[in-house]
C-alpha cells in the first residue's frame, strides 16, 4: 500500500468524525454550525473548531461549492496552523554526539515501543544507539526493552530491578562514550502525574546528565496516547513544567477516532511533533508532516513528498 494510503486510513475514523455534508443548500450559518460540530467531535478542541468553522463562514463560498473544496479548503488551514510544529526528529546534529534522547510520559502511552522504533529508524541511517532501560520499577520493563534491542541488533543498558536510576543513566553515558555511539535513548518508567516521587527521579536523571553533558539531554520527548484525546492537556501541564519537553510523540494513531486533537494540543503548547506512531511494529514511527496529517483527518488524497521521498 502506498505511504499515504496507509495513513490515510490510520485516520480514517477520525476522517469519518469530520465529515458534514452540504448536498444543495448553500453554506449558510447551519452548514457551518455542522462543521464546527464535526471538528469538536473528533477532538479538534472547541476554541480551534469555532476558529475553523468562522473561517469558512467568512470565505463566503458560492452556492454550488462542493464538500471536497471546503474539506480542502480546511485542509489547508489545519496545515498552515500545524507547519510550523513540524520537527527535524530525524536529523542529525554533529554537535551532539552522541545525542542524548530522554523518552518520557505516563505508563502505557507507547514509551518502550517508541524507543525501539527510534532505534529502528537511527540504525537505518547507519546510526549507533545504545539503548537504556532507566524504568527499573519492573524487571518486564527491563525485559521488553532488552527483546527489543536483540530484534534490532542494538546494545543495552540494564541495571538490577529497583536499582537508582540516575547511577544507571551515569554509567550508560560513560559506557556510550568509551563504545562510541552517537545516540544514547534512554527509556523511563512511567510517570503519574500525581506521582511526585517518580518526578523527582526524572529531575535528578536529568541533572546526572547534565553533569556528563551540560547541552543534554538533547531531546526530552514526551509520548502521548492518541486515545486520550483532549485530557492529554492535563500530561503535557504536569511534564512540562516539572521537567520540560522538546517535542512529543503521538503514538497509537492507528484506530484511534481522536485524531484530531493534536492541533490544539500543539496550538497551546507551541510543542513540535517529533513523530507518530501508527502501530506497533518496528516500521510504525514515522516523521510528522503537517500537510500529509491535514489531509487524511479530512479524507482527502494527497501525494506527499517528505514521505514519498
Ligand atoms: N496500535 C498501536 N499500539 C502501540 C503503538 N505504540 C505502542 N503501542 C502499544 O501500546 C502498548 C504499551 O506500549 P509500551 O511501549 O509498553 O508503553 P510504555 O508503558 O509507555 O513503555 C503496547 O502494547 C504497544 O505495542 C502504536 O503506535 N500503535
Ligand atoms: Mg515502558
Amino acid at each position: 500500500m502506498a505511504f499515504f494510503e496507509k495513513i490515510k486510513s490510520v485516520f480514517r475514523k477520525t476522517s469519518e468524525k469530520v465529515s458534514f455534508s452540504i448536498g444543495k443548500k448553500k453554506i449558510d450559518e447551519n452548514v457551518v454550525q455542522e462543521i464546527e460540530e464535526a471538528l469538536i467531535m473528533a477532538d479538534v478542541g472547541i476554541e480551534t473548531s469555532v476558529e475553523l468553522a468562522s473561517k469558512v463562514a467568512s470565505r463566503k463560498f458560492l452556492k454550488g461549492t462542493s464538500e471536497l473544496e471546503v474539506q480542502r479548503f480546511l485542509a489547508n488551514e489545519v496545515c498552515s496552523m500545524l507547519k510550523p510544529y513540524e520537527g527535524d526528529f530525524f536529523q542529525k546534529n554533529p554537535a551532539h554526539n552522541p545525542e542524548i534522547m530522554l523518552i518520557i510520559g505516563v505508563n502505557g502511552n507507547g514509551k518502550t515501543t517508541t524507543v525501539a522504533k527510534i532505534a529502528y529508524v537511527l540504525t537505518h541511517s547507519g546510526r549507533r544507539p545504545l539503548l537504556v532501560a532507566a524504568d527499573t520499577f519492573r524487571a518486564a520493563a527491563t525485559d521488553q526493552l532488552k527483546y527489543w534491542a536483540k530484534k534490532i541488533s542494538v546494545d543495552v543498558h540494564f541495571g538490577r530491578e529497583k536499582a537508582d536510576v540516575a547511577g544507571l543513566v551515569y554509567d550508560a553515558l560513560k559506557l556510550a562514550l568509551a563504545e562510541g555511539h552517537d545516540a544514547v535513548l534512554i527509556d523511563t518508567a512511567g510517570r503519574m502525574q500525581n506521582r511526585g516521587d517518580l518526578l523527582d527521579e526524572l529531575e535528578k536523571m536529568k541533572r546526572v546528565i547534565k553533569k556528563l553533558n551540560p547541552s543534554a539531554p538533547h531531546r526530552t520527548i514526551l509520548v502521548l496516547d492518541g486515545f486520550t484525546g483532549q485530557a492529554v492537556h492535563n500530561q503535557v501541564d504536569v511534564f512540562l513544567n516539572r521537567i520540560g519537553i522538546d517535542g512529543i510523540i503521538v503514538t497509537k494513531l492507528d484506530g484511534t477516532a481522536k485524531g484530531g486533537a493534536i492541533i490544539p494540543l500543539v496550538r497551546k503548547y507551541c510543542v513540535p511533533v517529533f513523530a507518530i506512531g501508527i502501530g506497533e511494529g518496528l516500521d510504525d514511527l514515522k516523521p510528522f508532516d503537517a500537510k500529509t496529517y491535514a489531509d487524511a483527518i479530512f479524507g482527502l488524497e494527497s501525494a506527499n513528498q517528505r514521505y514519498d521521498a
